[in-house]
């Protein structure tokens, strides 16, 4: 059976990738709830409504696992979606745990939705994590659409595009900052527009940019080995099998118009 894996629009192909890398032998399907990106500006019962009608199209599919790669949805209702869907469910969230443990200033910038930002659970593991740091936010506006809309992927980058990734860091300015959270799974695609900001101020030895799809993959190995679901390795290395579905047949993203087995409406 293969595991589903899903986010909002394409920012979980970031996951999907680090997840291909170390299960190799695994089959996964691939959901991009485009028609209703960004879920950062929608209520939390909006999103587990959506994220409940994705858990049951992968059930109908049978899978024997999700990995739900959206921050803004793991943090908006992650708990109350277990309870409903008896499939084990991994799920991601902002790494400000490995940050606070790798900063050598206790000075932090975490880069996330807005509604990630906003949530009571994020305010945990703040609470959990970072009691004793200073941990600057900055909701990035505009970032998601950037992926969405393919233009992040355009050579060369427009200047609006690198004065909307400049705006959100122009903090790192402050010296003191040590580690950037990527908060949201759509800003790994984004990380080289941020690598060349953070060398055009010369950061570029002082930071360390935190994306979490490595150590959420490997959560991912550990719950399948811990329910006896990991699939034995495969050695013919025969190609993988990676369905992909859009709930949007308009994703202007031809990344995931290349991808795409068939749109399908939820
Ligand atoms: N990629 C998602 C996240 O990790 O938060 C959400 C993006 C969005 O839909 N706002």
């Amino acid at each position: 059976n293969a595991i589903g894996v899903f986010d909002s629009g394409l920012g979980g192909l970031t996951v999907l990738n680090a997840a291909i890398k170390l299960l190799p032998s695994e089959q996964f399907i691939y959901v991009a709830d485009s028609l209703h990106a960004p879920f950062g500006n929608k209520s939390d019962d909006f999103i587990l409504m959506r994220c409940l009608i994705i858990c049951d199209f992968f059930k109908r599919q049978n899978v024997k696992c999700i990995l739900l790669a959206c921050n803004t949805a793991t943090l908006a209702c992650v708990a109350k979606l277990r309870e409903k869907i008896d499939v084990p469910i991994v799920a991601i969230e902002p790494g400000l745990k490995p940050a606070v443990l790798d900063s050598k200033t206790q000075n932090i910038l975490m880069l996330a939705t807005h509604s990630t930002l906003q949530s009571t659970n994020y305010q945990n593991l703040v609470t959990n994590y970072a009691k004793n740091s200073v941990v600057h936010t900055k909701a990035c506006n505009g970032w998601v659409e950037l992926v969405e809309s393919g233009r992040s992927f355009l050579t060369p980058v427009s200047p609006d595009t690198l004065q909307l990734i400049e705006q959100y860091l122009e903090i790192l300015k402050d010296e003191t900052i040590d580690q950037i959270v990527l908060g949201c799974t759509h800003y790994p695609f984004l990380k080289p527009l941020i690598l060349q900001y953070i060398k055009s101020i010369n950061r570029f030895k002082t930071l360390n940019v935190v994306d979490t799809s490595d150590a959420v993959a490997k959560q991912l190995q550990n719950i399948l080995k811990i329910h006896n679901l990991l699939n034995e390795p495969d050695n013919q290395k025969k190609p993988k099998i990676v369905e992909c579905y859009s709930s949007s047949d308009k994703t202007q993203s031809s990344l995931l118009q290349s991808l795409c087995n068939s749109p399908i409406q939820f």
